[in-house]
């Protein structure tokens, strides 16, 4: 049996996938892309949109990680992500949804328009699990770069002030309630903590993430800040991930 995972390490679509991989126990292949050089391989896979992450199971090929998350819990009935209950299930779908739709665009427009501003920073996250001279190819093309990355997700001071409004309503959201149970849908840990813990994890920066974080001191001083500010409301998801995740 063969799996490979289609990504770039620096993904947190692609971050729910490693991980929901990790918790059933599935051995796979990660195949590092670079963005932009991404296209022209997945949608030679797909036959569609260009977007990681994409799963390839024996040639069966499933694009999304929603969709993915859905197919390993299918294919891979043990440790299941998808509660059995229906009203659990309903919960942890729609939560999924809301932090799919809502917080992974956010956070990725509010960090990458500080992250951006330091090409130092950026690039090595960028390429990050990619051959080195990706580096230097990016490096060389940054500002390139950064106006196709703005461009393509409409990332600017204004985009990035409302983005910061949304995730700071939904880590308020997301605080209070991990505060009155452990988990977002029932009893047990689902594909919504896992959503969770997932899209936000570039907050908290864990180890597990495969991309070179840059230490807090160099980051901007706005973006320092609000995490400052936001500390308390992000602990919740950093003990989450650190509870659940493993490797
Ligand atoms: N809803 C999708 C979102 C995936 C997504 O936005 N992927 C980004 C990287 S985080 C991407 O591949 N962007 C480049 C592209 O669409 O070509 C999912 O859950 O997989």
């Amino acid at each position: 049996m063969t799996v490979r995972l289609y990504q770039f390490a620096i993904s947190h679509y692609s971050e729910k996938v490693r991980w929901a991989l990790d918790y059933k126990g599935i051995r796979y292949q990660p195949v590092n892309l670079l963005p932009g050089q991404h296209i022209k391989t997945i949608r030679a896979l797909t036959g569609k949109a260009s977007s990681v992450p994409v799963l390839d199971h024996d040639g069966e090929i499933i694009q999304g990680s929603s969709a993915i998350l859905d197919y390993l819990d299918e294919a891979f009935p043990e440790h299941p992500l998808t509660p059995a209950d229906p009203a659990s299930r309903e919960q942890a779908l729609a939560w999924e949804k809301r932090l799919d739709d809502e917080v992974g665009p956010a956070i990725r427009c509010w960090a990458y328009h500080y992250l951006l501003q330091r090409p130092k920073l950026v690039v090595p996250m960028l390429a990050a699990g990619t051959p080195f001279y990706n580096r230097i190819l990016l490096s060389l093309a940054f500002s390139r770069v950064d106006e196709i990355m703005r461009d393509w997700m409409k990332i600017n001071q204004k985009t990035a002030d409302a983005s910061q409004q949304v995730l700071e309503a939904l880590l308020s959201e997301l605080a209070d309630l991990y505060r009155q149970q452990p988990y977002l849908a029932g009893d047990c840990f689902s594909r919504a903590d896992l959503t969770a813990g997932a899209l936000l994890a570039p907050l908290f920066q864990p180890p597990q993430y495969p991309v070179p974080w840059p230490k807090r001191q160099r980051l901007l001083p706005a973006m320092r800040t609000w995490l400052d500010q936001w500390q308390a409301q992000i602990e919740p998801l950093e003990n989450l991930y650190r509870t659940h995740r493993g490797r």
